[in-house]
C-alpha cells in the first residue's frame, strides 16, 4: 500500500450480495453497490424519487439542517427539465475561453505561490483556496467574495466535530439572503440577479427556489472539488513518474482525469426514496425508505473496470459514474472538470515533482465500510521545474 491508495472498502458486499443496509439516523438505507445496478436505480427516476423531503436524499440526512428543497437536485422531472434547460448553459460557461484563461490566471498564481514555500498543508494551504476562487468565476462574483468562502471551511454542512452543524449552515443561508437583497436593489451580472430575472414555465422564480439552486451551487462542489483535488496532488507526490507521464505525452490528460475521477470518486453516494414496493438485487426496497446509488463502489465494479484498483493513466473504456448518472447527472461537472484540466496543465508546466510528507486520513464510516475520502492533513513540498 501507498500512502495515496484509496483501497475498496465495497469488494466482498458488491460481488456477493449487491446491496448492503446501513442506517442513518435511524433512517436505514439500503446501499447498491454494482454499477449495472445503481445506472439502473438512478435511470428509473419514478421509482426512486430524488422529490422527498428535502435533505432526506443526501446520505447522512440533512433534514434537521435543512428546509430549502436544493434545485434541480431534489426534483423530479418533468420540472426538473425545466429548470436544467434555464440553468445547462449557465453551468456550461467552463466551455468559453474567457472562464479557462480566468481559471488559468488563479491556479497558476497559487502553484507559483506554494512552489515557493518549503511545505505546504495542502487541504488549507491550496485545495480550499482553489475551490473558493473557482467558484467566483462559477458565480461570476468579484474574486474577493473568495475570502468569506474560505472563512466557512471545506465543508457548508460540516464542521470538524459535527456532520450535520446547524449553526454553520444558517451562516451559508444568511449570506445567500443578503446577496439576494443586494441583487435585488443594484442588479449585476452574477448568479444572484440572472436568476432573479429569470423565468421557468413563463413564471419569475421564487425567492426559496433561488436559495434552492443557490444552496447546491455552494454545496454540492465543496468537499468534492477539494478532496478531488487533494487526492490528485497526493496521487503525483506519490507517483512522479505520472506526473512525468502527463507532461511528456498531454494526449493522455484528458483520460488521466476521467480516470483520477473513477478512481477517488469524491461522493461516495447519493439516495432516493423509493414511490413504490421494489426490488434491487433481490432484495426488497419498500415503499417510502431509502436506498443509495453507491457511486464510488460501482466505479470499481471488476466486471466492468479491468484492474478496477489501479490508476491507468490511459484507461480507454472509462464508463464511471462519479458525476452520477441520467437525469441528476451533476450540473457541476463542466465547471469541475475544467479546473481538474488547467491544475493538470499547469502543474505539468510549472512543478518538477512534489515531495509526501505526511498525511491525515479522512475515512468515513458507512456501517460496516471504512472508506477513505481523502484527507483532515496532507503535508507536501513542492518543488518547481
Ligand atoms: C447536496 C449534495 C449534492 C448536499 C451532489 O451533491 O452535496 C452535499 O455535499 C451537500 O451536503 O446538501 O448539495
Amino acid at each position: 500500500m501507498k500512502p495515496s491508495d484509496h483501497p475498496d472498502p465495497f469488494k466482498q458486499a458488491r460481488t456477493e450480495q449487491g446491496v448492503s443496509e446501513i442506517d442513518d439516523q435511524d433512517d436505514p438505507v439500503q446501499m447498491v453497490l454494482r454499477l449495472k445496478d445503481v445506472r439502473k436505480c438512478a435511470h428509473n427516476w419514478k421509482t426512486y424519487s430524488s422529490e422527498a423531503t428535502p435533505g432526506r436524499i443526501v446520505v447522512p440526512s440533512e433534514v434537521n439542517i435543512r428546509d430549502t428543497r436544493q434545485i434541480p437536485f431534489e426534483v423530479d422531472p418533468p420540472k426538473h427539465g425545466a429548470f436544467r434547460e434555464l440553468l445547462d448553459p449557465w453551468f456550461k460557461r467552463p466551455l468559453q475561453d474567457e472562464y479557462r484563461d480566468k481559471l488559468r490566471e488563479q491556479i497558476s498564481a497559487l502553484i507559483n505561490e506554494v512552489n515557493q514555500r518549503d511545505s505546504i498543508e495542502a487541504i488549507y494551504g491550496f485545495s480550499l483556496l482553489l475551490q473558493s476562487h473557482a467558484l467566483t468565476v462559477l458565480m461570476n462574483t468579484p474574486e474577493s467574495e473568495a475570502e468569506t468562502f474560505i472563512s466557512w471551511g471545506t465543508h457548508v454542512f460540516r464542521s470538524e466535530d459535527d456532520p450535520l452543524d446547524a449553526g454553520k449552515a444558517q451562516q451559508l443561508y444568511d449570506y445567500i439572503d443578503q446577496k439576494i437583497d443586494e441583487a435585488e436593489a443594484s442588479p449585476s451580472d452574477d448568479l444572484f440577479s440572472t436568476l432573479l430575472a429569470a423565468e421557468v414555465d413563463g413564471a419569475r422564480l421564487t425567492r426559496e427556489q433561488i436559495k434552492g439552486i443557490i444552496i447546491l451551487t455552494f454545496a454540492g462542489g465543496r468537499d468534492t472539488v477539494i478532496n478531488m483535488v487533494t487526492n490528485t496532488l497526493a496521487y503525483l507526490a506519490d507517483h512522479p513518474e505520472s506526473l512525468q507521464r502527463l507532461r511528456d505525452e498531454p494526449e493522455i490528460r484528458t483520460r488521466a482525469i476521467e480516470e483520477l475521477i473513477r478512481y477517488f470518486s469524491p461522493l461516495t453516494h447519493m439516495g432516493r426514496v423509493a414511490t413504490e414496493d421494489a426490488q434491487v438485487c433481490e432484495h426488497a426496497v419498500k415503499a417510502d425508505s431509502r436506498i443509495s446509488l453507491c457511486w464510488a463502489s460501482a466505479n470499481r465494479d471488476e466486471t466492468v473496470f479491468e484492474n478496477p484498483n489501479e490508476v491507468v493513466l490511459d484507461r480507454k473504456l472509462n464508463p464511471h459514474v462519479a458525476f452520477g448518472f441520467a437525469t441528476h447527472n451533476c450540473l457541476g461537472a463542466t465547471h469541475a472538470r475544467t479546473i481538474m484540466q488547467v491544475l493538470i496543465d499547469e502543474l505539468c508546466q510549472q512543478v518538477d515533482h512534489i515531495d509526501f510528507l505526511s498525511a491525515d486520513e479522512n475515512i468515513e464510516q458507512w456501517g460496516e465500510f471504512a472508506r477513505k475520502v481523502g484527507y483532515h492533513k496532507l503535508n507536501l513540498a513542492f518543488h518547481s521545474v
